[in-house]
């Protein structure tokens, strides 16, 4: 405590979601926008509080700042016609083979300029960060051409220097095949390996690259063919598998050394092993779930006897998971996929950072990494995933600056 802090947050309890547990009575120093004291309040132990600014935090709980590791923030339109078709009785895939679902989306975001995309997803990040969410990853995957791909990603790019928010992004151009290559999936796979990776590669705009595996999108095979030019760019690899099916797009997943295999409902017992093996994340995705009336919930016994981390995440998309809370999704992680609060609770912190591999600098509450944190007003932190909706949000740190809440 010897250095001068920024701020020190005294008053405390923390949950740090490192192996240091909990640390009630607490302070937290932040120095440079990083976390330079976590421990008992500096004044209790004698030593002196040694900060330009010091701010009571009136018995709050604070939680790491939350990742949102599985977002399809960017997109234009919504899709409640599709819902109320869902209620009337046709499943996602029908919908989907009849030319709604993904495709419906492609064509109002390819439709769609760079500004209105920006004002959309902007509005529904706002009401993201209101649940302390201070990174967040944004696919693409609604353009599925070269200029709106590209127009997708620098949106997502911008809102990352607009909002006080990280935002990783992630290239999905293997989403679903494009009307105009209806008769053409090689060529579709040409378009993606020869020209929009690269391409987009060599703009920065790519953090990783993702697809969607499953009979109704590609085959193991064909996202081996992506995943092999991620490779050669040297970018991280994810992906939505066994979301419908058991394709085996976790053991190709795993093969790939994939941060994430997403959604997982119908991940068999080989898959589990694999992932394992591969320190793959599995992402649980507990709002498509509920979404689709999926009566198959992920393998959670497994993936914890195995030992693979899960995360939870929104999957924050307008056909199968139209959500802007992921405090629910912990909520729902706990009610439906029976996580423990702690599963759910690291599942949106420093398991959600492992999944964008960003676990070194975000994700828990501990010296050296970066000050993202949010203050809660609650008795304890399980109370993060009891409340349905509402708010409990009464302080969110980003990178040591203290936001207004009411101003984002
Ligand atoms: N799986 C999903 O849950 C989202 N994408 C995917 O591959 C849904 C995308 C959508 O329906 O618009
Ligand atoms: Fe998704």
């Amino acid at each position: 405590m010897s250095q001068q802090h920024d701020t020190l947050w005294t008053n405390v309890n923390v949950y740090t979601a490192s192996g240091a547990g909990i640390i009630e009575n607490a302070a937290i120093g932040v120095r440079d926008g990083t976390i330079a004291w976590v421990g008992p309040l500096p004044g209790d132990s004698g030593k002196p509080i040694d900060a330009r600014e010091v701010i009571d935090g009136r018995s709050r709980w604070v939680l790491p700042g939350l990742v949102d590791c599985h977002t399809h923030l960017v997109f234009a339109g919504q899709r409640a016609g599709e819902f109320e078709a869902r209620l009337a009785g046709s499943s996602y895939e029908e919908i989907s083979r009849a030319g709604g679902g993904i495709a419906s989306t492609v064509r109002s975001t390819r439709d769609a300029s760079e500004e209105t995309l920006f004002q959309d997803a902007a509005g529904r990040l706002r009401q993201l960060l209101r649940d302390g969410v201070t990174t967040i990853e944004i696919k693409s995957g609604y353009g599925l051409t070269i200029e709106s791909e590209e127009k997708m990603l620098k949106v997502a790019r911008r809102l990352g220097e607009a909002f006080p928010v990280r935002v990783v992004t992630t290239f999905l151009g293997a989403h679903t095949l494009p009307p105009e290559y209806a008769d053409d999936r090689k060529g579709y796979l040409r378009l993606i390996c020869d020209d929009m990776l690269p391409a987009l590669a060599g703009q920065g705009l790519i953090d990783a690259v993702d697809g969607f595996c499953e009979r109704i999108a590609f085959t193991p095979e064909e996202m081996g063919r992506v995943f092999d030019v991620a490779r050669s760019l040297g970018l991280p690899v994810k992906l939505h598998a066994e979301q419908l099916s058991d394709s085996g797009g976790a053991a190709l997943a795993a093969r790939y050394g994939a941060l994430s295999a997403d959604h997982l409902e119908y991940l068999s017992e080989d898959g589990v092993r694999r992932m394992a093996e591969s320190g793959t994340v599995a992402v649980l995705l507990p709002g498509a779930f509920y979404t689709l009336r999926d009566t198959q919930r992920p393998p959670v016994g497994l993936l914890r006897k195995q030992g693979v981390p899960m995360a939870v995440s929104t999957d924050a998309n307008p056909g199968s998971s139209p959500t802007l809370s992921l405090r629910l999704m912990a909520n729902m992680a706990c009610q439906l996929f029976s996580l423990t609060v702690d599963e759910a609770l690291h599942g949106v912190t420093i398991n959600a950072a492992k999944a964008l591999g960003l676990d070194a600098e975000i994700g828990s509450i501990e010296i050296g990494k970066r000050a993202d944190f949010v203050l809660l007003d609650v008795d304890e932190p399980a109370e993060f995933a009891y409340w349905l909706g509402g708010n409990i949000v009464s302080e969110l740190v980003s990178g040591g600056t203290r936001l207004d809440l009411a101003a984002l």
